[in-house]
């Protein structure tokens, strides 16, 4: 079977990968999900880790995109967007999201900048879910510059994207610090000024998403990570601390989560370190369960299973 996978890759087309339960993908590593629905599909995106066996760093050069309409049967695209895409940067196919707007697709990644010190958050186009895409800017849309405040090199990371009702839209990002800040009509420019949230035991991998007249932020707390989320009423909090949705997921010191609606059922996205040989914190693999809700909007802890 990996062969075939490996041969489809040769001639560009698409794979469909019956999968088995978690980890979800068997035949390569894959990191840092983000999800999206559109139109009756489930697309799946993901970092790829590639590092060498035993080697005790991040490898990661490219992000892969899956689709599905069952979440069992998923078809691999051919790889659509790489870091070298992105002249201005060096290395480091980390987190990410895409999102559609007006019948055009966003994919906001971190990378390392190639001559502005630290990582930074880039933006890329797309008139498909599955790409090609192209740099939506020629440069970044967010630089380690542009928050001082910050302590680290590798605090502008992990963007997370959404659209509200009304049209706004606003990029969520951080390690360490949990940044926000509205985007242009565009969504390739910053609209107005960085701010910050402060959320109990923030670590990184924010995601944003809106449901019932809430608005959810969850993240990856403490390290190793756990997933843990606050909600509120509005976008610009005040966030209530809500507690752990997901404890350390095995063998991985991060997790990286999405968390999507799809044909009347809820789901939590994440990685962890448990697909063997070479397995763990930078050899990830993508995993799915269900998530539910209370009654009163608050998410119930997370049961990870592997069937
Ligand atoms: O994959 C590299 C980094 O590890 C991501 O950006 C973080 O969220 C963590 O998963």
């Amino acid at each position: 079977a990996l062969l075939l996978v490996s041969e489809s890759y040769a001639a560009g087309a698409d794979t469909v990968i019956h999968t088995t339960g978690n980890p979800l993908f068997k035949h390569q590593f894959t990191a840092d999900p983000a999800a999206m629905v559109y139109k009756g599909k489930v697309y799946l995106y993901t970092g790829h880790d590639e590092a060498p066996a035993k080697k005790s760093d991040y490898v990661m050069h490219d992000w892969q995109c899956f689709s599905s309409s069952d979440m069992v049967n998923w078809t691999e695209h051919a790889v659509p967007l790489k870091v070298a895409d992105f002249k201005w940067a060096k290395a480091d196919a980390w987190a990410s999201q895409v999102i559609e707007r007006n019948g055009k697709f966003y994919w906001y990644v971190a990378v390392e900048h190639g001559t502005i010190s630290g990582k930074a958050i880039g933006v890329a186009v797309s008139d498909s879910p599955t790409g090609p895409f192209k740099d939506a800017r020629g440069s970044a849309l967010v630089t380690n510059d542009m928050t001082k405040a910050i302590t680290h090199s590798w605090d502008d990371i992990d963007p997370t994207v959404m659209i509200d009702d009304d049209g706004q839209a606003y990029l969520f990002w951080g390690n360490g610090t949990c940044y926000y800040a509205r985007l242009k009509a565009n969504m390739t420019e910053l609209d107005g000024p960085i701010q910050t949230i402060k959320l109990p035991d923030y670590t990184e991998a924010p995601w944003i998403h809106k449901r019932n007249g809430w608005y959810y932020l969850s993240y990856a707390s403490g390290f190793p990570e756990k997933i843990s989320y606050a909600m509120s009423r509005s976008i610009k909090g005040p966030w209530i601390y809500k507690g752990i949705i997901n404890e350390i997921a095995g063998n991985s010191n991060t997790n990286h989560q999405a968390i999507i609606d799809f044909k009347g059922k809820s789901y939590f996205i994440y990685h962890n370190g448990a697909l063997e040989p070479d397995a763990g914190s930078y050899h990830r693999s993508v995993c799915i369960d269900y998530l539910y809700y209370n009654k009163d909007g608050t998410i119930k802890r997370v049961i990870m299973t592997s069937e």
